[in-house]
């Protein structure tokens, strides 16, 4: 990883429902910002830390017992309270630039356009946990929700939020498209439906556009 800062870091964000290659192209986004000669944090949500991850697996094992929307909502949340003292802040204040492979555009999408939850509830804790923080950009990688889960099921093991039904995850995505309608200058949206030297094409232009480098 280079240590090289040039000027103040940025906060990018990825997001898109299951499967849809937000990790694929987070390796390749990673790529472009270090060859530029930035310091790079690379991490995830939930988790980031050793005891956000901690959190990240009481969220994903499935269990008998069945997590109650407020429990999954507060659980996130604390993962990320962790995860901003821990690591967000203090890579942003030196002048690091951080690549999370989601955040809080997550918890309104899944547990609130997915679970149902009170926008303005996670609105608060929003601003609880974060106070102004927000991130600079958002990518946001969008197909069909059958492309991504097809692409999840063929890699492997499901997880207890994969194992949800189709409905689940058309309301996500959904919830992402209306995220993406409040912040359109925050957002950068990606036809993550094309094969992978498609999506990189896209994912290419958005770097040089939205990012200068
Ligand atoms: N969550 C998270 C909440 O409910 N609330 C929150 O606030 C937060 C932060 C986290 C889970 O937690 C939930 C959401 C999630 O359910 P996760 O691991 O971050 O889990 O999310 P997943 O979506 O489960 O991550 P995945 O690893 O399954 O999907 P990715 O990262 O989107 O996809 P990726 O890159 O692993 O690719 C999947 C497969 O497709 C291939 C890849 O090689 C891989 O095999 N692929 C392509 N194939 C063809 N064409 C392309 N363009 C391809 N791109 C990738």
């Amino acid at each position: 990883m280079s240590t090289k800062t040039k000027h103040s870091g940025r906060f990018i964000t990825i997001e898109g429902t299951e499967g849809v290659g937000k990790s694929t192209n987070v390796a390749y986004i990673s790529k472009r910002i270090e060859r530029a000669g930035f310091e790079l944090v690379l991490t995830r949500e939930p988790g980031g830390t050793v005891l956000a991850e901690n959190i990240r697996e009481l969220l994903l094992a499935p269990s008998e017992e069945k997590m109650a929307v407020d429990t999954e909502l507060l659980l996130v949340f604390a993962a990320r309270a962790q995860h901003l003292h821990q690591v967000i802040k203090p890579a942003l204040a030196r002048g690091a630039w951080v690549l999370s492979d989601r955040f809080t555009d997550a918890t309104y999408a899944y547990q609130g356009f997915g679970r149902g939850i009170d926008l303005q509830r996670i609105s608060e804790l929003e601003a609880f946990v974060q106070g102004s923080l927000r991130p600079d950009l958002t990518i946001l990688l969008d197909a069909p929700v059958q492309i991504g889960l097809a692409r999840a099921v063929a890699r492997g093991k499901l997880d207890r939020i994969e194992l949800e039904q189709q409905s689940f995850f058309e309301r996500v995505r959904e919830g992402y498209h209306q995220q993406m309608e409040k912040e359109p200058q925050r957002f950068a949206k990606i036809d993550a439906s094309l094969d992978l030297a498609g999506v990189e094409q896209q994912v290419d232009q958005l770097i040089r556009t939205r990012l200068g480098i």
